[in-house]
């Protein structure tokens, strides 16, 4: 039998985040390695184990994967979450993609320099509630089903959440005029693979603290590139 997937990134969010949600969605242990500092980081580049030079890089089923979405792929197929055939698949990537798109966004915030908040946080509302959720809600509501494509649970109601979520801790009450996500986001939090990552102590990780941004910063040589 393999063993756990082992994942590869500093100890915070960043790409590896939503890896880390799709893997505890379908039940899988995990195992990670953090790097502290950009020297770790090169000695893994140096060890030949990163394709591309890039994390995230997760050890599975005796492959080192890189590339967030090949990553993300390889595990929504392996384990039933990326639906029943290729026009259901085609929506969840349509879905999916876009959850990604404001992922992004979000992700970026906290590195921002401070004249530069106010105006990035105004952005990710703005594309949150005028480009995204709508289409969520929508969805939601004409089919009047407990999940977003294929009456069953698949990687897009789990990234889906993560958003949501993400996005809540920009604006609390950026749900306010989405009924449908509101009842969305209850009824997929309260699956019980997901309501155990949502709980303290799981392998979730926090938002980025002020006294880490250095460091990820150095980690990953970003404003030096
Ligand atoms: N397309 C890649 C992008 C990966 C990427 O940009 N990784 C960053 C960390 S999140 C990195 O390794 N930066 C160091 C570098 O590019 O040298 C993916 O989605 O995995």
């Amino acid at each position: 039998m393999a063993g756990k997937p082992k994942l590869y990134y500093f100890n915070g969010r960043g790409r590896m985040e939503t890896i880390r949600w799709l893997l505890a969605a379908a039940g899988i242990e995990f195992e990670e390695q953090f790097f502290e500092t950009r020297e770790e980081l090169l000695k893994l580049l140096q060890d030949g184990a990163l394709l591309f030079q890039q994390v995230p890089m997760v050890e599975i089923d005796g492959m080192k994967m890189v590339q967030t979405r090949a990553i993300l792929n390889y595990i929504a197929g392996k384990h039933n979450l990326y639906g029943k055939d290729m026009k259901e698949r085609a929506l969840i990537d349509m879905y999916v993609e876009a959850t990604m798109d404001l992922n992004e966004l979000m992700m970026h915030y906290p590195i921002q320099p401070p004249e530069a908040k106010a105006k990035h946080l105004a952005k990710i509302v703005e594309k949150a509630t005028t480009r995204y959720f709508p289409v969520y809600e929508k969805a939601l509501k004409v089919h009047g089903q407990d999940f977003l494509v294929g009456n069953r649970f698949s990687r897009a109601d789990v990234q889906l959440l993560e958003t949501i979520l993400m996005a809540e801790e920009c604006k609390p009450d950026i749900l306010s005029k989405f009924p449908v996500l509101q009842a969305f986001k209850a009824r997929i939090s309260n699956i019980p693979t997901i309501k155990k990552f949502l709980q303290p102590g799981s392998q979730r990780k926090p938002p980025l603290d002020e006294k880490s941004i250095p460091k990820v910063m150095s980690i990953f040589n970003i404003g030096n590139e």
